[in-house]
């Protein structure tokens, strides 16, 4: 592999900060390419774990460049904390290299995702309120502000004022509101600004020089496929694209340069924030995967809905994103249920179904078929370290994933620990 896509295959939180982790002791660059500090990437590293936000989970490498891709949206006090946040605990941060291309989150786009999810009332999205979606609506505006606007500082204050003015507008108006401070705001935000500067290049020529001299490159999803915002549950999703085609249009390397695609798999479904979810469980079994994983939101601390793997998504989802190979993450919160269910198909007034329908409607209608499997003890899987190791009905559970999806397991996750991982050959 040269170029290697990490991205997750469901809605989000499938494990992919670790994967990352364990996969860039191979590359010679990580980058982002999506999303902003909405992502929650925790990563173990013996007795430490950390949780990342912006920063690529490859910066725990000394020697790796770390990159925000353009299609990154940058919030710049979040950046300046995580890097404090890094630095405190020994982690250098001379690699990151951030996108002069990549767009700048203000607290008015943070103060307008707070406005909006509280106007929706009961059909709220549930963002995690870090101001995502208005950033990148002003990008597609065309009146967001660019890191590239850093090195013109008039330029930047007259941009930065004429937003906070006009957004002020809508505040004002039309949530009868506040407005933002207009000079406390210039003031602090400029002085970030000035702090990150050092970091701004044009990655776009970065990466291509690289691929062009044969470097390692992997790119590292947040979010998850069924948050994208064209192929997800719309309009439960991000506003971005974690998918594989979101990598060309976040870094600015071609479609060509993408060499392998891994999905990550989580053994089980979970997703924070509303909208549909065929197999979601609102019974015991439920309570024990969300205990047993800790499935709660590292931004915001959210319980996450917890429900049966469902593969009319992932192949919905090895399709859109052309999937490689898959790593199933989290097995061992599965052990010690006695039955175990998959979904194969929906059924649809009376009619079995196998894609992935676009309306929620549709979706919402939707009732899972399953195919139920023996499971395994907790106890047989602790410190597994081979694939053959592993409890038998464990690998039939994942044998039964590669027949649904089409899709080969090339490893396996057991713990959060970078050692808790199998690697098939
Ligand atoms: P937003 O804030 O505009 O991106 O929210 C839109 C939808 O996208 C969902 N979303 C996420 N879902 C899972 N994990 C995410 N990241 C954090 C984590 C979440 C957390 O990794 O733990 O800590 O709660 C993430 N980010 C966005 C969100 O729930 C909305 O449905
Ligand atoms: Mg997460």
């Amino acid at each position: 592999m040269n170029t290697l896509v990490i991205l997750g295959a469901q809605w989000g939180d499938e494990g992919k900060g670790k994967i990352t982790d364990f996969l860039s002791e191979k590359a010679d660059i990580v980058v982002r390419y999506q999303g902003g500090d909405n992502a929650g990437h925790t990563v173990e590293i013996g007795e430490k774990q950390f949780k990342l936000h912006l920063i690529p989970s490859g910066i725990f490498y000394e020697e790796k460049v770390c990159v925000i891709g353009n299609g990154v949206v940058v919030n710049p006090k979040s950046l300046l904390e995580e890097i404090k946040y890094l630095n405190d605990r020994g982690i250098k941060t001379d690699n990151l290299r951030i996108s002069d291309r990549a767009h700048i989150i203000f607290p008015y786009h943070i103060k307008l995702d707070e406005l909006e999810e509280k106007k929706r009332g009961k059909s709220k999205i549930g963002t995690t309120i870090k101001g995502i979606g208005p950033c990148y609506r002003d990008k597609v505006e065309r009146s967001g502000i660019r890191m590239c606007d850093i090195f013109y500082k008039d330029i930047l204050e007259e941009k930065i004022r004429r937003n906070i003015r006009e957004k002020n507008e809508i505040i004002e108006k039309l949530y009868e509101e506040r407005g933002l401070d207009e000079d406390s705001i210039v003031t602090e935000y400029m002085d970030y600004l000035e702090q990150i500067k050092k970091y701004v290049v044009d990655t776009t020529a970065l990466l291509n020089e690289a691929i062009e001299d044969g470097k390692k490159i992997l790119f590292e999803g947040a979010q998850g496929t069924l948050l994208d915002i064209d192929f997800g549950t719309y309009p439960y999703v991000t506003s971005s694209h974690p998918i594989s085609g979101g990598v060309t249009v976040g870094t600015g390397i071609s479609p060509f340069g993408i060499s392998e695609v891994l999905g990550v798999v989580k053994a089980y479904t979970t997703r924070v924030g509303k909208g549909p979810f065929p197999t979601e469980l609102f019974d015991e079994t439920g309570d024990m995967i969300r205990e047993k994983g800790h499935e709660y939101g590292t931004t915001t601390g959210r319980a996450r809905r917890c429900g049966w793997l469902d593969t009319v998504m992932l192949r919905y989802s090895a399709r859109i994103n052309g999937l490689t190979s898959i790593v199933i993450t989290k097995l061992d919160t599965l052990g010690g249920f006695e039955k175990i269910k998959i979904c194969t198909a929906y059924e649809l007034d009376g009619k079995v179904i196998k894609d992935f329908p676009s309306s929620l409607e549709t979706l919402k209608r939707c009732k899972p078929i399953y195919e139920v499997l023996d499971g395994w003890k907790e106890e047989e899987i602790e410190n597994v370290k081979t694939f053959d190791d592993l409890p038998e009905n464990a690998k039939k559970y994942i044998y039964k994933i590669e027949e649904l999806t089409g899709v080969k397991v090339k490893m396996v996750s057991i713990g959060p620990n970078r050692n808790a991982t199998i690697l098939r050959e």
